[in-house]
C-alpha cells in the first residue's frame, strides 16, 4: 500500500539537520507537523531556520518537558538520529500509541529509486564517497546522502538514478522497511557504546541494514560483518587470494585486485593511503557491480526492469584513480621533513589502528601520535599492541587522555592540542611522522572532528613559521 504523509500526523524531534529537513518535507507535502528540541540552544537553532519555517512552525515547536498532550491527535514521531529512543519525550510518545521512526524509515517508505547502503565503524563516508564517484564517473547519475551530510529526504525529488546512502547505527536504530539493492556493513569496532549500552546493541543496530536486502557486501575476513539470514545473497571481498569474488594477487610483478580471479586493476592505481583503503575500493567495486543489470535483474528484487543498470566493473575501475580522499582522513598537511599527517575523523579506536597500520610501513623514523578526546566508552587499551608496536611517544589530549597513559606508557597529557602540536614538534626530526588520529571523538574540546582537525592545521603552521 502506498504511504501517504497526508493521511499521518507528525512530531519531529530534533531540529539539527535531520530534524530541519524533516519539517521542511513534511511542510513541503502539506502533513500536519509538529516538532520538539531538547537544547538549551533550542531558541536560537530555531531562529536560523528559514523565515518561511519560522513562520509555518509558529507555535508548534516546544523547548520545554512534553506533556502528553502534545501527542494528541499525532501518529508518527520522526526521531532525530541524534537523540537516543531511551529519552523521555520518546516513552511518553509510545506511551500515547505514537510510533517512532527516523528519517530514513520515512525516506524508506516514499523512495522509488535503487538505494545501495553502507554502514560500519570506519570507511563509511569514504565508501560513500568512492562509490558516489565511480557510478557518476560511469555516467550514472548517483547522490551521495544519510550520515554524510545530505538528509535522506532532500533526495526524493531529485533525478538521481541511484542513492547512496550512509547510514550510521543511530540511524538503522529506528529503520525497519529499507529495501537496499546492496548493503555493507564495513568493520565493526567499538564505537558509540555510550548510547548503545553495549557492543552486541550496537552491532545488532548495525545489522539492521540487511533487513530486506538482496545483496551483501562482505569483508571476508571482518568479525561481525556478514548477514544472519542466509536469504541475503553475499558477493566477498578481502585482502588475499580469491577465486570468487574481490581479492589480491600478488603472483606477478604489480600485485593486482582480482574479480572472480581475474586482474582487475594494479594495487598502484589506488592513490589512498593504507590497507584499509583497498577494502574499501572492493567494497566501493561490490556495491557498484550490484547495481549492475545483467546481474541485478537476476539477483534483486529491488531493482525493477525500468532501473536496471549498464554498469561494468573493467570501467568502474578506471576510475579509482580519480578519486581524492575526502579531508581529516590520513591527509598530509604539511611536510618540512617531518610528515604531519591530519586524521581528526579518527573518532574510535579501529580508525587510529588502520592509520598506524598504513602508515607505520611508509614511515623512515619515528611514529609520534596525538590523540584523546571523548573515547565515548571505547577501550583505549585496545590500542596498546599498535602503541607498543609503531608508536614512539603519544601526546594525549582532552576528557579521555589519562586512559592513554595506561596503554601506552610513553604518553604525555597535553593540556590541548596547540601545546600537543609543540611537544610533538619538539621531539620530532627529519623523516618522523606527527600523526593525530585521536581514537576519541572531539565533542568536549572542538566543535566537531572538522574543526579539530583545522586547529591542528593552524597550530603546525604556527611552529613551523616560529
Ligand atoms: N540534540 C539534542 N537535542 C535535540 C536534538 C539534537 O541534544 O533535540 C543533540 C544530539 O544529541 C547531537 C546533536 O544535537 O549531539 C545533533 O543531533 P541531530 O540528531 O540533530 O543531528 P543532525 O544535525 O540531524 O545530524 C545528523 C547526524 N548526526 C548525528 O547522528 C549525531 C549527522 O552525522 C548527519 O550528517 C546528518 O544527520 C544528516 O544525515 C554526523 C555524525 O556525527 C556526521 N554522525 C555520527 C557518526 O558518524 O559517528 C553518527
Ligand atoms: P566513517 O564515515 O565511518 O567515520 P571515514 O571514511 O570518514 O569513515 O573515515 C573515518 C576514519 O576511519 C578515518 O580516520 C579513516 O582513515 C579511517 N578508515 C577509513 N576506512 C577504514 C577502514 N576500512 N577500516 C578502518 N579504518 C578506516
Amino acid at each position: 500500500m502506498t504511504y501517504n504523509v497526508r493521511e499521518h500526523s507528525y512530531v519531529v524531534g530534533g531540529l539539527g539537520i535531520t530534524g530541519q529537513a524533516c519539517v521542511r518535507f513534511l511542510l513541503q507535502q502539506g502533513a500536519s507537523v509538529k516538532a520538539f528540541d531538547t537544547r538549551p540552544t533550542a531558541s536560537s537553532i530555531m531562529a536560523s531556520m528559514p523565515e518561511a519555517i519560522q513562520a509555518s512552525m509558529k507555535g508548534k515547536i516546544e523547548t520545554a518537558p512534553l506533556s502528553a498532550a502534545f501527542f494528541d491527535n499525532v501518529d508518527t514521531l520522526v526521531l532525530s538520529p541524534g537523540l537516543s529512543p531511551d529519552i523521555e519525550q520518546v516513552k511518553l510518545a509510545k506511551q500515547c500509541g505514537v510510533e517512532v521512526i527516523g528519517d530514513i524509515e520515512l525516506f524508506a517508505r516514499l523512495n522509488t529509486k535503487p538505494v545501495v547502503g553502507i554502514t560500519g565503524s570506519n570507511g563509511k563516508t569514504t565508501v560513500t564517497l568512492l562509490t558516489t564517484h565511480l557510478l557518476n564517473s560511469l555516467g550514472v547519475k548517483a547522490i551521495a546522502a544519510g550520515n554524510v551530510g545530505l538528509p535522506a529526504l532532500d533526495t526524493l525529488d531529485s533525478d538521481a538514478d541511484v542513492i547512496v546512502l550512509e547510514l550510521s547505527s543511530f540511524q538503522l536504530e529506528t529503520t525497519s522497511s529499507l529495501s537496499l539493492c546492496a548493503a555493507t556493513i564495513l568493520n565493526l569496532s567499538d564505537d558509540h557504546l555510550d548510547r548503545h549500552g553495549s557492543f552486541e546493541h550496537y552491532a545488532l543496530a548495525k545489522h539492521r541494514i540487511f533487513d530486506n536486502a538482496s545483496q551483501a557486501i562482505v569483508w571476508r575476513d571482518g568479525h561481525h560483518v556478514a548477514p544472519h539470514s542466509s536469504s541475503v545473497s553475499q558477493l566477498q571481498y578481502g585482502l588475499g587470494e580469491a577465486l570468487h569474488g574481490f581479492g589480491v594477487s600478488d603472483s606477478t610483478e604489480k600485485p593486482q585486485l582480482t574479480f572472480n580471479g581475474k586482474p582487475l586493476c594494479s594495487l598502484s592505481s589506488i592513490h589512498l593511503a593504507g590497507t584499509h583503503n583497498v577494502l574499501n575500493v572492493m567494497a566501493s567495486l561490490g556495491l557498484c557491480y550490484a547495481l549492475n543489470k545483467s546481474h541485478a535483474l537476476n539477483k534483486s528484487h529491488a531493482l525493477n526492469k525500468s532501473h536496471a543498470l549498464e554498469i561494468s566493473l573493467e570501467a568502474a575501475a578506471t576510475h579509482i584513480g580519480s578519486f581524492t580522499s575526502a579531508p581529516h582522513r590520513c591527509v598530509e598537511i604539511a611536510n618540512n621533513g617531518v610528515r604531519f599527517i591530519d586524521d581528526s575523523k579518527a573518532t574510535n579506536v579501529g580508525a587510529t589502528i588502520a592509520a598506524l597500520e598504513g602508515l607505520a610501513p611508509v614511515t623512515q623514523g619515528k611514529l609520534i601520535l596525538i590523540a584523546g578526546g571523548d573515547a565515548k566508552g571505547g577501550d583505549i587499551n585496545a590500542l596498546s599492541p599498535y602503541l607498543n608496536q609503531f608508536v614512539s611517544h603519544v601526546f594525549a589530549i582532552g576528557k579521555d587522555a589519562a586512559l592513554f597513559t595506561t596503554a601506552f606508557a610513553n604518553t604525555v597529557i597535553s593540556s590541548n592540542l596547540n601545546d600537543a602540536v609543540k611537544s610533538a614538534c619538539k621531539v620530532a626530526s627529519n623523516g618522523d611522522v606527527v600523526l593525530l588520529s585521536p581514537a576519541c571523538a572531539s565533542i568536549d574540546m572542538f566543535n566537531n572532528y572538522m574543526h579539530r582537525g583545522d586547529v591542528f592545521k593552524q597550530a603546525v603552521e604556527e611552529v613551523l613559521a616560529a
